[in-house]
């Protein structure tokens, strides 16, 4: 089983900023899907049933920007 969770992502200015997070989320276990969205600010995320939004918080953190759940 999956679910998926939203997120609104601070201080991505750039593209860079943008494939940062894909590539923290892509490293993370237990992500399967994911879109970021630069304009919009935001994140979607597929995942396992076991990975937490508190977890994917950290990851987005641990890159360099702030998350919290939209
Ligand atoms: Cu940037």
């Amino acid at each position: 089983m999956s679910k998926t969770l939203t997120f609104h992502i601070e201080g991505m200015t750039c593209g860079h900023c943008k494939s940062h997070v894909e590539k923290a989320l892509a490293a993370t276990d237990g992500v399967t899907q994911f879109t970021v969205d630069l304009a919009d600010k935001s994140a979607t995320v597929e995942a396992r049933d076991d990975v937490t939004a508190e977890s994917l918080i950290a990851v987005v953190d641990d890159a360099g920007y702030t998350a919290s759940v939209a």
